[in-house]
């Protein structure tokens, strides 16, 4: 018998996204009312993981839904989960699809502290708690020169910080994600400096933009694709975006990144999608959307300019790539 909190990944293809949905929840229902019953232990059971039931409930909720890609039509559920960047795995693409199921998310907490007044570390089931979740459409573009358009599902990491209550030396947040070379094949080898290592300024984490997301397509996030919280910051490269996070730290200092230590001529602090500034190996002005054909131009952060192109005022963007 299938699990059926994952979608198959050929069932949202072909069929619509309502009947997709209604299915979804019929499906849960049915095992929460019968299967797990049923059979004690094989499937899921009310109570027996905490954070899972949590946002099993908020997914059955009617979500609010945000259109922010300008219209542009969804990447397929097949796509976004077999064509990854998730090194912890791999360097392959598929890499992550494959061994993605070596992640293991539950138990999950998260780990809050440096400069804010409400430090330490939370369960998964405590930091989804508090928060109102909605789905939020955005581009994600990888700083190889492709590019998806994904429905994620979260909240704003601005929401969560709020609640820590940041002091005024926190001026970036930094992120880490899960260190388990026994699980992430990927960790045994050096590919770059683990645990994968992110950061953002206090303002740009604060902005409304800025998601922590635990879901796409309307299920919870497959492990591919950072499960079981990650962040989204459509304005940036994707590997910004950093996945199944475990810490996250308030610091006064300029903190250092994992692509930064990795090759700092090549990957830069802020990482603004901007197509007048090329990768030194290649343009940056051009895009290949996945699933579509020929090349589209790259939009000056990502198309996000009108909401955050104020944070960077100022700022000679040529040097601060
Ligand atoms: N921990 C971790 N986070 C990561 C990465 C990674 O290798 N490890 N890759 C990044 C890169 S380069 C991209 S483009 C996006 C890809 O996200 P997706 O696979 O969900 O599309 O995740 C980012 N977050
Ligand atoms: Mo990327």
């Amino acid at each position: 018998m299938p699990r059926y909190r994952y979608p198959g990944i050929s069932e949202s293809e072909v069929t619509p996204k309502a009947l997709f949905e209604s299915r979804r929840r019929f499906l849960r229902r049915g095992a929460a009312l019968g299967m797990a019953v049923a059979t004690p232990g094989l499937f899921w059971a009310p109570g027996a993981h905490a954070w899972p039931s949590v946002l099993e409930s908020k997914l059955d909720a009617d979500l609010p839904k945000h259109e922010l890609a300008g219209g542009e039509s969804l990447t397929s559920l097949r796509d976004i989960t077999t064509y990854n960047n998730f090194y912890e795995f791999g360097t392959g693409k598929r890499d992550p699809e494959i061994y993605g199921h070596r992640l293991v998310t539950d138990p999950w907490s998260v780990t809050i502290g440096g400069e804010v007044e409400k430090a330490g570390t939370f369960a998964l089931e405590d930091v989804l708690k508090g928060q109102s979740l909605e789905e939020r459409i955005y581009r994600l573009r990888c700083v190889e020169a492709w590019s998806m358009v994904i429905p994620w599902i979260g909240f704003p990491l601005g929401d969560l910080l709020k609640r820590h209550a940041p002091t005024s030396r926190a001026k970036y947040v930094v992120f880490e994600s899960l260190h388990d070379p026994d699980n992430l094949r990927g960790q045994r080898r050096s590919i770059i400096e683990w645990p994968y290592r992110e950061a953002l300024r206090i303002d740009e984490a604060m902005h409304p933009l800025t998601l922590l997301a635990v879901g796409l397509y309307g299920e919870e996030m497959p492990n591919q694709n950072g499960a079981p919280i990650r962040l989204v910051v459509p304005w940036k490269y994707g590997f910004k975006s950093i996945k199944s996070i475990v810490r996250i730290e308030l610091v006064e200092e300029h903190p250092t990144t994992s692509w930064q230590a990795q090759n700092p001529e090549e990957y830069g602090f802020y990482a603004n999608v901007n197509p007048e500034v090329d990768h030194p190996r290649w343009s940056q002005a051009r895009e290949r959307r996945i699933g579509e054909s020929g090349r589209r131009e790259t939009l000056m952060f990502n198309g996000y300019a009108e909401e955050v192109a104020g944070l960077y005022t100022g700022m000679d963007l040529d040097r601060h790539y």
